[in-house]
């Protein structure tokens, strides 16, 4: 495959962009090589500036679950910027799409739009410290929730993958405040409240861990996460920015059937625009200015344009049927894989749930973070590099999800299966 154009622009990139990039993740530090630079995506494909095609598994990292340029998408987004793309003042569409967030979540009775998945649990865990009166917060080792100071410690996704975990620029004044538990271990939580039973906020958690790759939550986890919470007066965070509209359309909440107290959202809900919310009860939502002491705003919030994307995608995601069939899709892919990974007698260990799931080069479970950096990358890396010279294009990383739109064909779920057995070849 020609990639001298992609190559070209990386190193013009270089110069005035650090790294050539405006995410870390997209940098390809986890597998070496050049990156990729796209031009065009069309439902399950997506284009290199070579001209070169693949089977897109990225997604735009989750918020594609209806794929690239998917029709009822881009013309709402065209109607509404022929509208005037933002005004600093409320429109009805922040109604309709408040609307349609509330109506998916029954722990959310208020909902505030913002621009990222940063920002939404930045925003979430100033609530939590502003109802709660208290400063200390707990995440996991491998759980990632965007790039705000508190909670860029032991950090996943990009920050694992390049190796800064802990940020630089972070103060120990902040990580003081970070406490981190074991993602699957709910002895790991219990030893910080038990140590500071008055003093801590909340405990946020992607509830199905996707950025140190996919880990299932096991059984009675957030449920014991849930009840810590409850018994300490403490919030529980649910960061769905991942999950939230993706394994069902009430996220992992409804799948699981357990409420957070405050939910972070982010990717799906803005159709590939930028958007992030966050939501919980009224009461909590009270705290929130202008009806309360805690202070968050935004230029752009609900912009029309970017809710126009939102409300399109959320209500393609209210067809029916649409979730079975995305995890049907997603299942036939994994257990095609996991075949032609046992013909080649390469181990491999694949977590799924729903329409997300990760390649683990592991004879082994993977359930947490351990048994995450027990695995192969560099087996994964050359995985990867094959599956693009066969034209399937997968996160560039082992520590993230992949993702299969409604957009993926059968026809698409066969190819790559058949790009494996040759990339393993
Ligand atoms: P953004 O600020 O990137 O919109 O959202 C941050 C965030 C919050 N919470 C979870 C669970 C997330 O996964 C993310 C962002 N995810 C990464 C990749 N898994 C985005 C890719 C990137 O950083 O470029």
């Amino acid at each position: 495959m020609n990639r001298e154009r992609s190559k070209q622009l990386y190193g013009a990139a270089r110069e005035i962009i650090p790294g050539g990039v405006n995410s870390p993740a997209r940098s390809w530090g986890a597998v070496g090589g050049n990156p990729l630079f796209l031009t065009r995506g069309s439902g399950s494909r997506v284009w290199d500036t070579d001209g070169n095609e693949y089977i897109d598994y990225v997604c735009s990292w989750g918020p594609l679950i209806l794929g690239h340029a998917n029709d009822r998408v881009v013309s709402a987004i065209t109607q509404a910027a022929a509208d005037g793309t933002s005004f600093g003042a409320p429109t009805e569409r922040e109604n309709e799409i408040a609307r349609l967030v509330v109506d998916a979540y029954e722990s959310i009775e208020m909902v505030r739009f913002v621009n990222s998945g940063t920002e939404a649990t930045m925003s979430a865990l100033r609530l939590a410290r502003a109802y709660t009166g208290r400063s200390k917060i707990v995440k996991f080792e491998g759980g990632y929730h965007g790039h705000s100071d508190a909670l860029l410690v032991a950090a996943g996704s990009g920050a694992l993958a390049h190796g800064v975990p802990d940020s630089a620029g972070v103060t120990a004044s902040f990580a003081q405040d970070t406490l981190l538990g074991v993602f699957n271990d709910l002895s790991s939580v219990e030893a910080h409240f038990d140590a500071f039973p008055e003093d801590i906020a909340c405990v946020i958690v992607e509830p199905i861990a996707g950025n140190m790759g996919v880990v299932p939550p096991q059984e009675g986890f957030l449920q014991g996460l849930r009840d810590l919470t409850e018994k300490h007066n403490s919030l529980l965070i649910f960061d769905e920015v991942i999950t939230g509209f993706r394994v069902e359309y009430g996220g992992a909440q409804q799948r699981f059937g357990i409420t957070a107290d405050i939910t972070c959202l982010g990717k799906i809900i803005g159709g590939g625009m930028p958007v992030g919310a966050y939501g919980g009860s009224a009461e909590i939502m009270a705290t929130v200015a202008p009806l309360g002491g805690m202070y968050q705003a935004g230029t752009l919030s609900g912009n029309p344009v970017a809710m126009a994307a939102g409300i399109a995608t959320l209500e393609q995601l209210q067809e029916p049927d649409v979730y079975n069939a995305l995890g049907a899709k997603a299942a036939s892919l994994a257990a095609g894989l996991q075949e032609v990974f046992a013909e080649a007698e390469v181990p491999l260990r694949i977590n799924r749930v729903g329409s997300m799931m990760t390649l683990f080069f592991n004879a082994g479970e993977v359930t947490g973070w351990e048994t995450v950096s027990a695995s192969d990358r560099e087996g994964f890396g050359r995985f990867f590099h094959r599956m693009l010279g066969e034209g399937v294009y997968l996160p560039p990383s082992p520590f993230e999800a992949m993702f299969v739109s409604t957009a993926h064909s059968d026809a698409d779920i066969e190819a790559t299966i058949s790009a494996a057995r040759r990339a393993l070849a």
